[in-house]
């Protein structure tokens, strides 16, 4: 038996198992060796335990090959008499048998170990001997060590590329790695596992910054690095700018004036952006917040955020335009027109101004698009006087503003009239119709065709003097939008007529005498009346001429007539635009009839200083024309040097002489006087007397001359009786002639008429 297990151990040493188990079977067919394989796994300097069947054999042998030799060696056996453990097996770890079992346990098992165990077992000796043969393959594993992350760089710049590596001082393979990434609120996930201790990572990003570690397993277990930070560099983005308070259009960005802006500019960025601001492209601040307080329009513009990353020395900017909304001044102003040639109206409403624009609206208005600012509406079903209001909103304005227009028709009718320039060359024809809203519409019609145009509140046709049709209507029409009628007024015109009174007027001379001259009808235009007198020539208010004159009648007074300056034909004249006339007025002064003729009945000086002529006269035949006065007049003769007493040459005297003889004139306005003295005579001279008598203008034939008398010293009482006797006849003259003029008081006007 021992020979067999010693011949089974020899065979079992030269050969390799291969060889050894085709022997083994070779010798024996019949009795197999029954061979069984396990793997065991053990970990250094962990405890194994290798199994060596299920119940205790009789004999055993556990024998160790290592790897990469073919030598067989034993490690302990027991034959039946006590387990004999060989010195090999101290190279192999702690190794005790397990007892009533052939299973050895290892303990503090060290990497040598690791090989092939096998136990040859030995049942049932005494008997039929079994053997088993029991593989076991003992792998001994290292942990994996703790890892230890390294990065090629910290701090990338987003864009570039780094590796990661994972170093591992031991550990069985194969490992595996997993890398983990930690956010910053903690958040694990793996970011990247293999098999190799080495990854890129490119294209690196800021999602990147974070903690790395590293994880390596093996089949026996697993190490985490401790945690590594990356921080990516990056940045500046182009910065996001925030606008508080938020209102943004089409235009841009928009604030209200005298609001509190504010301009929050961010950019992403590591390290973390710096900022400067520019107002159309000046730098006005540095800092991420501009804060405007009390924004005006003027601060309307580009707002530009630069932001710097100073590390990187990279920089981005964002623009953004900001308007200033304001709004507009004042209020709203509403104003109705007519439309629609007249037939409707249109409102207006208007307020110009701010930014934006405002918005304006009709209030009360149906079936109307009424967003409009200018609304049409149909004057149909409208009141004559109605109001409209418009209301005025703008978004910087917390109320609306309103406005109102009322509608109304003239208060009046149309009125026409006509008047001419005053150099008389157009004609005016003027209609009005004024007040309303919305104006009215005017336009002329007249004949063949005339026509002009329609003007608002008042029209006026002009025509060329003289160029209007007499008798012929010229019409206004008149249109306001609130009526449905056309109203006119018509002027037709003609030509002026003129009456007198009397065609032929005649009057005593030295009266006053009125013409009167007066238009038939009130004409169109208004013409005036002119005067002109005898000479042909226009009568102006003179001390001659007295003109009285309204616009229908003109009465010319022709004042102290005379016989011969004044009589003949007036004219009175007049025109207008459609024609012309006059009338003649002849006038007729008469004279009043001769004065008797009146002989002088003295002449006489009154003393012998020859300087003052006493004169009598008598009136002849007084049943002819009356008188009023006289006139006394007297003459140059001659002189007589001698008497005059003087030194003086006589030839020189004469020559004065031969100038023509003038009669110096006494008037004597007193028909009763018959006696009169003529004073501060040159008492040199000889003179004649004469006189005439004169009735009003009339004067009669004058008396003989005659030269005055010396006087007589002796015939003081014949000169006495003569004064008495003329003072009698003079009595009885003037009796007569009061007779007279009480006779013809009541009869006897001044003027007298044919
Ligand atoms: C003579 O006449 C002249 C002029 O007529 C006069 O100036 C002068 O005084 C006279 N002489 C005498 C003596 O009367
Ligand atoms: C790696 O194994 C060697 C030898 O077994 C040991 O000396 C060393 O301490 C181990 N290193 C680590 C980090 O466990
Ligand atoms: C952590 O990650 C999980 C899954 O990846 C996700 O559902 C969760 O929202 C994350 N939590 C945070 C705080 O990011
Ligand atoms: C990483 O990159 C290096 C060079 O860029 C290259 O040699 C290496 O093979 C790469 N490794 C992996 C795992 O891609
Ligand atoms: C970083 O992550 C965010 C959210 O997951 C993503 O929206 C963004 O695009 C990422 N950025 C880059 C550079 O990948
Ligand atoms: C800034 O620019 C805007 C738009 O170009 C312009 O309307 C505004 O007047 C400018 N402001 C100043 C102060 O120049
Ligand atoms: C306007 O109305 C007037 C009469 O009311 C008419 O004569 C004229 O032809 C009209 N004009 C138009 C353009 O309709
Ligand atoms: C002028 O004459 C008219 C008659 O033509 C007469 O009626 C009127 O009273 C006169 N006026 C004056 C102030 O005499
Ligand atoms: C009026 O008198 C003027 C002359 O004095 C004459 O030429 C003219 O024909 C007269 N007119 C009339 C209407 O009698
Ligand atoms: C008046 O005197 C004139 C001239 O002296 C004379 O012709 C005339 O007959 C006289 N008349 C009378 C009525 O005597």
């Amino acid at each position: 038996m021992v020979a067999q297990l010693l011949g089974l151990v020899f065979l079992f040493l030269p050969t390799n198992l291969v060889n050894f188990i085709t022997y083994a079977v070779e010798i024996n067919p019949k009795w197999e060796v029954v061979y069984q394989e396990t793997s065991v796994y053990g970990v250094v300097g962990k405890a194994v335990i290798l199994e060596c069947g299920p119940t205790l054999p009789d004999m055993y042998i556990w024998s160790f090959t290592m790897p990469g030799t073919e030598a067989i060696r034993a490690v302990v056996y027991d034959l039946g008499k006590g387990e004999r453990i060989q010195q090999l097996a101290q190279t192999l770890g702690q190794l005790t048998v397990i007892s009533n079992s052939a299973a050895v346990s290892i303990e503090n098992l060290p990497l040598a170990a690791h090989g092939l165990f096998t136990c040859q077992a030995f049942y049932d000796i005494e008997q039929e001997p079994k053997v088993f043969y029991y593989y076991v393959h003992l792998t001994v594993r290292v942990p994996v060590s703790k890892p230890y992350l390294l990065m090629s760089d910290v701090s990338p710049v987003e864009g570039s590329t780094m590796w990661m590596r994972c170093n591992l001082e031991n550990g069985t393979g194969p490992i595996q790695y997993v890398w983990q990434y930690e956010t910053r609120s903690g958040n694990i996930s793996a970011f990247a596992q293999g098999n190799t201790n080495i990854i890129n990572v490119t294209n690196i990003n800021r999602n990147h910054t974070g903690w790395y570690r590293c994880v390596a397993s093996n089949a026996v277990n697993s190490e985490s690095s401790n945690r590594l930070w990356l921080d990516t560099i990056f940045g500046p983005d182009i910065p996001q700018i925030d606008v508080t308070p938020y209102s943004i259009t089409e235009r841009g960005y928009s604030a209200l004036e005298r609001e509190t802006v504010s301009l929050l500019c961010q950019a992403q960025s590591n390290p973390a952006s710096q900022y400067v601001w520019f107002y159309n492209n000046s730098q006005v601040y540095t800092g991420s917040q501009l804060t405007i307080t009390k924004i005006l329009r003027m601060h309307t513009g580009d707002y530009a955020c630069l932001a710097q990353n100073t590390y990187l020395n990279t920089r981005s900017k964002k623009t953004i335009s900001l308007t200033v909304y304001y709004p507009p001044d004042g209020s709203p102003s509403c104003s109705v027109e007519a439309a629609l040639n007249y037939t409707a109206l249109r409102l207006l409403c208007s307020w110009p101004g701010g930014l934006p624009s405002p918005s304006l609206h009709w209030t009360g208005l149906v079936n109307t698009a009424n967003t409009n600012t200018a609304v049409l509406l149909p004057s149909e079903g409208l009141n004559s006087n109605s109001l409209f209001t418009c209301m005025g909103s703008h978004l910087a304005l917390k109320q609306s503003i309103e406005c109102s227009t009322r509608t109304y028709i003239p208060p009046a009718e149309p009125e026409c009239f006509a008047y001419v320039t005053n150099n008389k060359q157009y004609l005016m024809l003027s209609c009005s119709w004024d007040g309303g809203a919305p104006k009215a519409l005017l336009w002329w019609e007249g004949p063949d065709g005339l026509a002009k145009g329609g003007e608002e509140n008042s029209n006026i046709l002009i025509l060329r003097y003289g160029t209007a049709r007499s008798g012929k209507p010229y019409t206004c029409h008149a249109k306001h939008p609130l009526l449905v009628q056309t109203k006119t007024c018509r002027l037709t015109l003609e030509a002026p007529v003129l009456l007198t009174q009397r065609r032929v007027v005649s009057v005593y001379e030295g009266s006053d005498v009125q013409l009167t001259c007066n238009l038939r009808a009130n004409y169109l235009p208004v013409s005036e009346i002119t005067w002109f007198n005898n000479q042909g020539v226009g009568v102006l208010d003179t001390s001659k001429y007295a003109l009285l004159q309204t616009s229908a009648w003109a009465n010319l007074t022709v004042r102290d007539t005379d016989e011969t300056q004044d009589s003949g034909e007036y004219r009175c004249s007049t025109s207008n635009a459609v024609g012309g006339t006059e009338i003649n007025v002849t006038l007729v002064i008469k004279r009043y009839p001769m004065p008797p003729n009146v002989t002088l009945v003295k002449v006489m000086y009154n003393s012998r200083q020859r300087n003052e002529v006493e004169l009598e006269w008598r009136v002849e035949n007084e049943g002819g024309g009356g008188w009023t006065g006289f006139i006394l007049q007297h003459i140059w003769v001659s002189e007589q040097p001698g008497r005059r007493g003087s030194n003086n040459d006589s030839k020189q005297e004469t020559e004065e002489r031969i100038s023509p003889p003038d009669w110096y004139s006494n008037i004597i306005q007193d028909p009763e006087v018959r006696i009169y003295t003529v004073g501060r005579l040159t008492p040199t001279v000889t003179y004649q007397f004469r006189i005439m008598p004169v009735n009003h203008r009339t004067v009669g034939h004058p008396s003989a001359a005659k030269t005055p008398a010396e006087p007589r010293y002796n015939v003081y009482p014949a000169v006495i009786g003569a004064a008495i006797g003329g003072m009698l006849f003079a009595a009885f003259l003037t009796a007569l002639l009061l007779v007279f003029i009480i006779r013809n008081r009541n009869n006897n006007p001044r003027e007298s008429y044919t």
